[in-house]
């Protein structure tokens, strides 16, 4: 996949979220610049079953990253895709020469024990 610098990919995300986290902890790790798109899942029963962000996840869950028309969800997904879309950028943990563990351990590392 090329490396995309067209727009910046967009996070809808909660700040409680452990899952939104794990995504946030990546992008800031690979100096990935985004714009952040607040997903309330307590206020008015819930921003996450609007209508209009049930259109963009209609899992009614975050995080969702929307990245150049492509929508993405489920954290560790996202995760794996700033790897191939931005290869560039610091890796989210040390690569190991393609033996044990790559790119994916932090990511797996981090809210794991809350959302597998
Ligand atoms: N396995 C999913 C879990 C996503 C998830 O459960 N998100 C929670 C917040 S951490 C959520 O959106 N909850 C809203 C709800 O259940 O209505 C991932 O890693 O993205």
């Amino acid at each position: 996949m090329p490396e995309s610098k067209a727009t910046a990919p967009v996070l809808y995300s909660y700040w409680r979220s452990s899952s939104s986290y794990r995504v946030r902890i990546a992008l800031n790790l690979k100096g990935i610049d985004y714009e952040q798109a607040p997903v309330h899942l307590v206020r008015n029963g819930g921003e996450q079953n609007h209508p209009a962000y049930r259109e963009i996840n209609p899992l009614g869950l975050v995080p969702a990253l929307v990245h150049d028309g492509r929508v993405m969800v489920q954290s560790l997904a996202i995760c794996e895709y700033l790897e191939e879309a931005f290869p560039h950028a610091a890796a989210v943990a040390p690569r190991t020469n393609g033996a044990g563990q790559g790119s994916g351990a932090l990511p797996r590392a981090l809210p794991v024990r809350f959302n597998p």
